[in-house]
């Protein structure tokens, strides 16, 4: 099924702000590169590249009250929230093309203030081996990609709170998470006191992707805007092996690519970030086509005409 808008706007945000390697700022060029626009156009759907946002470099600080680079981060999030907020209001279907996660708390904020106004039910679908959820209180690392989660729950750095004009941009019953297999032990508390809905990987292993995504998209109606944040280190390390933080035992790249399809067969795909691409770590942009690939599908493409 298509999406649930016809023209798909991207929107690079070349940055490697809240990562913990260096690298993934190319994302958005890797999937230039690997023909993102031309994939996209070719399954019917109109395509405008905004190009990249601008923002401050990656000054490779040390954390500070736990948090590595939070003015930088801010700055980055407030022109992806801007970016992406500006597509929903023309009803297009942004394409944030990341940098690293931490701009899903921009992006994530803008669509929810969206569905908020429309009178939309919001599901984000979390594709990731991460919960991301740490706050800078229990992160290992003060990288700020570990935290989108937690900021868009109300729970991170009050700097990255409160964006969508609520205290918490999404409820925990909005969230799926899917691919999950690297939590720390703050995020397992966390998990359980806020009461997400996790599928890792020893569910979809125990019950099947068809399974777990039939799960996952429970309840998505006419009313739902659905919002997709990929992590391209949900995918395996030996598919995609351009990812800052891979993590093995993940899902394949059919595995991967049904889920995919499953989205699109709602129909309701309303926006999508793309994050965490490293093309310094890939393998002659290897990864970056697979993503090309998965977001085709993501979109609507299919082997056969389906009913
Ligand atoms: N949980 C770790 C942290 O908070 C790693 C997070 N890294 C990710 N998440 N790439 O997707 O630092
Ligand atoms: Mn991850
Ligand atoms: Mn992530
Ligand atoms: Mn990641």
């Amino acid at each position: 099924a298509s999406p649930a808008a016809a023209t798909v706007a991207l929107i690079g945000a070349p940055t490697d702000i809240g990562a913990s390697v260096r690298g993934c700022g190319m994302g958005p060029d890797a999937l230039r590169v690997a023909g993102v626009a031309e994939s996209v156009a070719r399954i019917g759907l109109t395509v405008v590249d905004r190009g990249n946002l601008a923002g401050p470099a990656t000054p490779w600080r040390t954390p500070e009250g736990g948090l590595r680079h939070l003015k930088e981060a801010v700055a980055w999030n407030r022109s992806v929230y801007d970016a992406v907020d500006g597509a929903l209001g023309l009803g297009h279907l942004p394409l944030l093309m990341g940098g690293d996660h931490c701009l899903a708390v921009g992006s994530i904020s803008a669509v929810a203030w969206h569905a908020r106004r429309r009178g939309k039910k919001l599901r984000v679908l979390w594709l990731d081996a991460h919960t991301d959820v740490n706050t800078e209180a229990t992160s290992p690392s003060g990288n700020l990609h570990g935290m989108p989660v937690a900021c868009l729950l109300g729970h991170g750095p009050a700097a990255l709170t409160g964006w969508a004009g609520t205290p918490a941009a999404l409820d925990a019953e909005a969230l799926r998470f899917v691919g999950i297999r690297s939590v720390d032990a703050p995020e397992r508390e966390a998990i359980r006191t806020l009461g997400l809905t996790v599928f890792d990987m020893r569910h979809i292993d125990e019950h099947g992707m068809r399974t777990t995504m039939t799960e996952a998209l429970h309840g998505v109606d006419e009313d739902t805007h659905l919002h997709v944040s990929f992590d391209i280190d949900c995918l395996d390390p030996d598919v995609a092996p351009g990812a800052g933080t891979g993590v093995r035992g993940g899902p394949g790249y059919r595995e991967m690519q049904l889920c995919m399809e499953m989205i699109a067969d709602t129909g309701r795909l309303g926006s999508l970030d793309v994050v965490e691409l490293n093309p310094a770590l890939d393998v002659r942009n290897r990864s970056a086509e697979i993503a090309v690939e998965l977001i085709e599908s993501l979109l609507g493409k299919s082997t056969l005409a389906r009913a």
